[in-house]
């Protein structure tokens, strides 16, 4: 079988649309992975199948914005005080709609609704044994810009001890080592689906000719340091000593340590998580006077993204304690957060923590 990566570099692009057989389809992946998924009952595979329908429908979409009347704000602010961009709003719509219609997921949690969406999954006979948490777009304020943007989604099971007709909320509040999946969709110059169900993580490339996710990037790794880092160095007045010391010491020139290391923002999460997890790097939103915890929420942007990456090999921390291993105590709560590289995470560690000789033996 083989990927993109291996399709004849002097192919005609007539020629680079999957030929049927050449590529395996999401779907496909994930039946063949079944019998390497614990109680594996094809639910967990059709849920998979109506993320991935939601995706295309998001990315149908979002490719007209300049067409069809979703560009800007609904004019509402959502739970988070941020304004709601029409995007926004109807990324959130597509994903309740297809899990609702899928019958596998009994309750949502979504960046765009204060409370947890409780779906009547059992009583109208489906599965209903999985809860969802999302952030339907991610970054979409870049979509009236033409900036690459995404989905972020992690998937826990019911715990056996929940009321599978009346799910609440406290179901969903499992530490992000509970989770048994997490992936995400980057709207970029391609469109990818990108997920762990913790055997390593895969990358699917959307043919929009066919309308099928195909394996593009099958088990993915990212390098174990990297030459970019990615803040918004906007805030440097408000970050602790121990960021700044970083910070400098990133930008320093020392071309034998590969120093000054390049800074890549673009304020859009998964794209920059994305480019670094393939090239290497660290993405970091700390404390700010603005956001004292940290922009970024634990449930549905830290967690999925720190088990991605650590299934990938790298690592992802609060500057104190492993993301997946917080313990959630509210949907939308909100974390400071450091992930990508695993030599990278740690040297930031080490500065965060005001013992920056601890990182002498890390690779730069
Ligand atoms: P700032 C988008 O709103 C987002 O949540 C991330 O995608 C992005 O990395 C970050 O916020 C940008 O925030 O404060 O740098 O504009």
């Amino acid at each position: 079988m083989s990927t993109a990566n291996d399709a004849s570099s002097n192919a005609s692009p007539s020629t680079m649309d999957a030929q049927l057989g050449e590529f395996e389809t999401l779907e496909q992946f994930i039946i063949e992975q079944e019998d390497r998924f614990p109680h594996s009952t094809g639910s967990f595979s059709r849920l998979l199948r109506d993320i991935g329908l939601a995706a295309k429908i998001v990315n149908r979409d979002m490719r007209k914005a300049g067409l069809i009347d979703i560009y800007g704000s609904t004019g509402e602010t959502n739970v988070q005080g941020e304004v709601q961009q029409k995007m926004d709003a109807l990324a959130h719509r597509e994903f309740v709609l297809a899990l609702r219609r899928g019958g596998e997921c009994c309750l949502i949690g979504s960046e765009e609704h204060a409370e947890a969406i409780p779906l009547n999954t059992k009583v109208e006979g489906g599965d209903g044994d999985y809860i969802v948490l999302l952030d339907p777009l991610d970054g979409s304020s870049n979509i009236d810009v033409c900036v690459s943007v995404g989905t972020i989604f992690s998937i826990y099971r019911l715990p056996d001890d929940h009321d599978e007709e009346e799910p609440t909320l406290d179901a969903a509040l499992q530490p992000g080592t509970e989770q048994v999946a997490a992936g995400y969709v980057v709207y970029g110059s391609s469109t990818m689906f990108v997920f762990t169900t913790g055997n390593g993580v895969h990358g699917f490339t959307l043919d929009p000719s066919i309308g099928e996710f195909l394996l593009s990037h099958p088990n993915l790794t990212t390098p174990d340091t990297g030459n970019i880092f990615s803040i918004n160095v906007g805030y440097h007045h408000s970050f602790q000593e121990g960021l700044r010391n970083y910070l400098d010491w990133l930008q320093e020139f020392d071309p034998e340590t590969n120093r000054p290391v390049k800074t890549r923002y673009i304020g859009s999460f998964v794209t920059d998580f994305h480019r670094n997890l393939l090239k290497g790097g660290i993405y970091m939103y700390p404390a700010t006077q603005g956001n004292p915890e940290g922009k970024l929420r634990l449930m549905y942007e830290a967690n999925p993204m720190a088990f991605i990456a650590e299934q990938a090999g790298g690592r992802a921390t609060d500057g104190h304690q492993p993301i997946l291993e917080k313990t959630p105590e509210k949907l939308h709560q909100r974390t400071p957060l450091f992930i990508g590289s695993d030599q990278m995470v740690r040297r930031a560690e080490a500065f965060l923590q005001g013992e920056p000789e601890r990182a002498e033996t890390l690779k730069t």
